[in-house]
């Protein structure tokens, strides 16, 4: 819906806001294919890594050692299978123009992530843009390896002058 708003009033700045389950499983495919073709609109991923609104069941971006309804002892990659990291997927995609990852648990990421999200609407102009927002304090719920990894969540991925994703 947001790509044919875009296609048909492109003076509009387009926007989505979605949850993970609703993006990263639900509609994977939309995004991913709406990235590829460039469709010049901003898609903001509400990350709290559960299916919220049906009781918090694990979706794709559970992280590994998270609690969620089925994954009580925190997810295994061996029992539940590993993360998808979408922002890192997306910033792989030619179409993609500016692909960052915030979050607004501490006041110096939600000062980051607000500057995410004024880049990703005025980048929108060159082509697609997504900012992956993690809801949560969830490294609090986390120990060891998992919450150190997490402690690095808030940077843009891919900026639209650079021209190639920076894997991460
Ligand atoms: C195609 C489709 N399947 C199932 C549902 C039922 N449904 C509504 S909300 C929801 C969970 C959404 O979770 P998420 O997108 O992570 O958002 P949260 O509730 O965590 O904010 C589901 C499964 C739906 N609306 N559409």
């Amino acid at each position: 819906m947001a790509t044919g708003v875009k296609r048909s009033r492109p003076d509009l700045a387009v926007l989505t806001v979605q949850g993970d389950g609703d993006m990263a499983d639900e509609g994977l495919q939309e995004v991913l294919h709406a990235a590829a073709r460039g469709e010049r609109s901003t898609c903001f991923m509400l990350n709290n890594g559960v299916f919220g609104k049906t009781r918090g069941h694990m979706t794709a971006t559970t992280v590994i050692g998270q609690r969620t309804k089925n994954t009580l002892e925190g997810r295994d990659s061996t029992r539940h299978g590993h993360p998808i990291r979408l922002a890192n997927r997306l910033a792989q995609l030619d179409g993609a123009v500016y692909i960052a990852r915030g979050a607004v648990d501490t006041a110096v990421n939600v000062h980051r992530t607000k500057r995410m999200v004024l880049r990703a609407l005025r980048a929108q102009e060159a082509g697609f843009t997504f900012v992956n927002l993690r809801r949560e304090r969830i490294r609090d719920l986390l120990k060891g390896p998992a919450r150190a990894r997490l402690l690095r969540i808030t940077f843009p991925i891919r900026l639209p002058s650079s021209g190639s994703g920076v894997p991460c």
